[in-house]
């Protein structure tokens, strides 16, 4: 087993060096000790205090056990076996080497409340009914899955808007990875793949330092998710009575973004390897006359392909998407926002466009709350095109 690769800290290790961290609880029977690299990596949010942490007692370990069950590692302290396995710089939980073979990384870009986030909340529901039975998507572990609950999918169950100006603190939360996993249920066996997400905080794009940091994990993912906003469109923002602030436009993100990947991996020929999905969001602004007057640029009596009901799910249908991603790239014209397309076009060879709406409405701006649960629109199409593109979804016509 090799070199491998923190989700966290996105520092390499050698899987021998991971460590084990006790899994006996605050008991009392096994003492916690300090520790700071986690806490530091945490920006102090997390206790210091931490179950204990110690090496693969017999290094070769590793190696000899695949089934997982068998993956058990003692503590050296209390001596009780534990399966939580951690990066040797920040001490996170990782996935077991042996389940990384097939792991797939996406990144999530787009300006500030583009809708990054609240997309994210929305995926693993809509995931789990629109490809039920035979996919299913599942945070990976219990610090993944509280995380997902409290920053993500809490809010929007309690009908919340997420201010536009947000403590560091909460940024600081989005991030870290949202490890899934991705269960495939067969005739007679079920596989999984890990799917690793990275949601960007919009002042990350913003800063070059944080930019950096953040192209590990973009130079690291075999595609993007790149989000259009509908509302800072140069056609719809003025349509707008009271628009939000004017933020830095998508393809500016994405040609600084991939310059950057294009240096570090010094790709001869100026082209990024990798799928991109680009994703118009917010659709439901387009449709909204009491929010863009009349007429609206999408109106229902009109045969409109991102308003259909979707035909993707379990499997991935590829006439739709050419469809869809057709009549995408005519609206980011007709709403002016073309750019994106030139852009982009220059840089991918592998790229679509699609049409989501997360929440299907839009927030009362007053009250901060939406109006009545999310109806997401067309969620999973580029998700779902990724995934066909990587080979993880079956593709029908
Ligand atoms: N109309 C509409 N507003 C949305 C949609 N998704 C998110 N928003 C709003 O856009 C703002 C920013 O969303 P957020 O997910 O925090 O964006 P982020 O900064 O990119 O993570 C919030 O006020 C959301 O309620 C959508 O599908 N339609
Ligand atoms: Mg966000
Ligand atoms: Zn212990
Ligand atoms: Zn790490």
């Amino acid at each position: 087993m090799s070199d491998q690769l923190c989700l966290y800290c996105f520092k390499t290790f050698n899987s021998k060096d991971m460590l084990v961290r006790c899994q006996v609880g605050d008991s009392g029977e096994c003492a916690f000790e300090d520790d700071n690299a986690h806490h530091k990596y945490w920006l102090e949010q997390k206790d210091l205090a931490q179950p204990k942490l110690s090496p693969i007692g017999d290094k070769g370990l590793l190696k000899k056990i695949s089934g997982r069950l068998d993956r058990q590692y003692p503590c050296a302290q209390c001596e009780e076996p534990s399966d939580l396995l951690c990066c040797p710089h920040c001490h996170n939980a990782l996935p077991h080497p042996e389940d990384r073979s097939g792991e797939i990384i996406l990144s999530i870009l787009g300006g500030p409340d583009c809708g990054k986030t609240t997309y994210l909340g929305m995926l693993c529901e809509n995931f789990n009914t629109v490809m039920a039975p035979r996919y299913s998507l599942h945070p990976h572990n219990e610090e993944v899955r509280d995380r997902y609950e409290e920053v993500y999918v809490q809010p929007l169950r309690n009908l919340e808007v997420l201010p536009s100006t947000r403590p560091p603190a909460y940024d600081s939360d989005i991030r870290h990875p949202l490890i899934f996993e991705l269960r495939e249920t067969g005739e007679d066996a079920q596989s999984q793949r890990l799917i690793v997400l990275h949601d960007a905080a919009g002042e990350e794009l913003s800063n070059r330092r944080a930019l950096r940091r953040f192209n590990r994990y973009v130079l690291h993912s075999q595609g993007t998710v790149l989000f259009v906003d509908a509302e800072q469109a140069p056609k719809i923002r003025p349509r707008i009575a009271k628009p939000k602030p004017l933020v830095r436009r998508a393809s500016d993100i994405i040609q600084t973004v991939t310059r950057q990947i294009i240096n570090e991996k010094n790709l001869s020929g100026h082209r990024v390897d990798g799928h991109l999905a680009v994703v118009l969001g917010k659709l439901d602004v387009l449709s909204d006359a009491s929010l863009i007057g009349e007429p609206p640029v999408l109106q229902r009596e009109y045969d409109f392909e991102v308003l259909k009901t979707s035909r993707h799910g379990p499997t991935f249908s590829r006439s739709e998407a050419a469809a869809v991603s057709n009549e995408v790239e005519s609206l980011l014209h007709l709403i002016g926002a073309q750019d994106i397309v030139g852009t982009i076009g220059g840089l991918y060879d592998s790229f679509g466009f699609f049409g989501v709406s997360a929440l299907g409405h839009a927030p009362d701006p007053t009250t901060l709350k939406l109006r009545r649960s999310p109806e997401p629109v067309r969620l999973l199409d580029p998700l779902l095109w990724l995934l066909a593109k990587l080979d993880v979804v079956e593709i029908t016509d």
